[in-house]
């Protein structure tokens, strides 16, 4: 059902998860507002967008039981599974562009993107028209792997897109090229199956290509096509592909945009992309993300886990589960339930946690039973397990994310609370008080 982009809106549409709104939509705010409504709840597919013949879909994976679905595993098997892929990615395989959709329809000349596709505005205060979903992918000169990842990405002008590139690794492969005098070369990627998308937000030491992380999340090759216009290679069942390149030494106003914290990123001089070429399917269907809703949210927070799972178990083995949670913007707050087993493991597990990744701002530490995707049962382990005094830590001055608005450019305290029962506590003193019989019981028996 998760093979490609139209499958899964096929399955979602099967199973009553598909809102199709025939009204039609403004792409100012009205879209996204929309689309925000059913955040969490459906996918929404807009058929009439202003006067556009092309539609719109938003919200493919809103859940976290939407992902586990996608990988064909319930919610606890998404870390465990997403973890393997990444250690152990398959070749894409090549298919000619007579066998690739995407190659329906090949625009090189006056390419105009708001005449294109309906490229909505998302936020109040946004500079402008943004693609948010596009899969960026970039190719390494020297190794010729691939790189995947999501950026923002501005209409700054009918062919050109202003792009954010924060210092990881197509901003890497950029500089390389821009200190070289050259343009990186880049395609986008619109309207993908949503194991290919979550795969594109792998935190992978660099030269690994993310659609190969796909391939083996999906258990068999991805297939992938040729770039008209760029030595690039591109899902083949995608929706939508803009070809360009990165181009050196230019920089233009990009900003500000809503982002996931529910802030507004600055405006500044930000890298200019140049299409080329644009090639899309029959009929194509154009995909937005709208900013800090559960979907942008879960897509960062869920390989997140998977890395930061791995580090803890490298302290704390006996780590049972990590959450990233949409109130802590599935960034900044991590919470860990561990198997106690030496006194002082609560701690360690939480200065695993906060050296894991500089955007981790708070961590809880919680025993195994505590559930920790239900936020009041971790409100409830730290409002009957911790005390300040003896299970706090705090550490001053470290390096966090330059979008949370309380740090001095990035530089804050971290915090973390370890909420685990002292091992040698009496044993009634924590036992949790349990009817017997209560989970058997179903209410259809008893009222009529
Ligand atoms: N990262 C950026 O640097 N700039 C962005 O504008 C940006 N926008 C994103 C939008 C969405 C909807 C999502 C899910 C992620 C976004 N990210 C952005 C995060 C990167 O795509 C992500 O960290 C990725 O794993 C980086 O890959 P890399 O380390 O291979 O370059």
């Amino acid at each position: 059902k998760a093979k490609t982009f139209r499958t899964w809106l096929e399955y979602l549409e099967s199973v009553g998860r598909l809102a199709v709104i025939g009204k039609k939509v403004g792409l100012e705010f009205e879209l996204a507002a929309v689309a925000k409504k059913l955040d969490g709840k459906k996918a929404v597919y807009f058929t009439q967008v202003e006067e556009y013949t092309v539609p719109v879909v938003s919200g493919i994976c809103s859940t976290r039981e939407d992902f586990a679905e996608a990988l064909d595993t319930d919610p606890y098997g998404i870390i465990p599974k997403f973890t393997k892929a990444v250690d152990s990615p398959v070749p894409c395989r090549h298919v000619e562009r007579e066998q690739a959709p995407v190659k329906e329809n090949i625009i090189r000349e006056n390419i105009d993107l708001m005449k294109l596709f309906p490229i909505p505005v998302h936020h109040e205060k946004d500079s402008g028209n943004y693609i948010t979903a596009g899969l960026f992918i970039v190719r390494d000169p020297v190794t010729r792997k691939q790189n995947v990842s999501i950026h923002r990405l501005q209409v700054s002008g009918k062919d050109k897109l202003g792009a954010l590139l924060l210092p990881r690794h197509t901003f890497h492969l950029y500089k390389q090229a821009e200190e070289e005098g050259r343009p990186l070369e880049c395609a986008i990627v619109i309207g993908v199956d949503p194991v290919t998308l979550l795969a594109s937000q792998a935190s992978t030491p660099f030269g690994v290509d993310e659609l190969e992380i796909a391939s083996a999340l999906r258990g068999e090759p991805l297939e992938v096509v040729r770039c008209e216009t760029v030595d690039i290679d591109v899902p083949a069942y995608a929706e939508i592909v803009l070809e360009g390149k990165i181009l050196p030494h230019v920089r233009e106003p990009e900003g500000p945009f809503g982002e996931f914290p529910k802030y507004y990123g600055p405006r500044s001089d930000k890298e200019v992309v140049q299409i080329t070429a644009v090639t899309h399917r029959n009929h194509p269907i154009f995909y937005t993300i709208v900013p800090a809703g559960y979907e942008h949210l879960l897509l960062g927070g869920i390989p997140r886990e998977a890395s930061l799972f791995q580090s803890i178990r490298q302290t704390v083995p006996t780590v049972k589960a990590v959450h990233m949670s949409p109130g802590g913007t599935c960034r900044y707050h991590a919470i860990v339930s561990i198997k106690k087993r030496n006194e002082g493991e609560g701690k360690n597990a939480i200065f695993a946690a906060l050296a894991n990744s500089f955007d981790i701002k708070h961590v809880v530490v919680v025993d195994e039973e505590v559930d920790i995707f239900n936020m009041e049962e971790v409100e409830w382990a730290i409002a009957t397990r911790f005390q300040a005094e003896r299970d706090l830590v705090v550490i001053h001055g470290a390096q966090g994310s330059k979008l949370d608005p309380s740090t001095d450019n990035g530089v804050g305290s971290k915090m973390g609370l370890d909420c685990t029962v002292p091992l040698n506590s009496e044993p009634m003193r924590y036992l949790r008080i349990r009817i017997p019989g209560y989970d058997e019981i179903h209410l259809e028996d008893y009222i009529s």
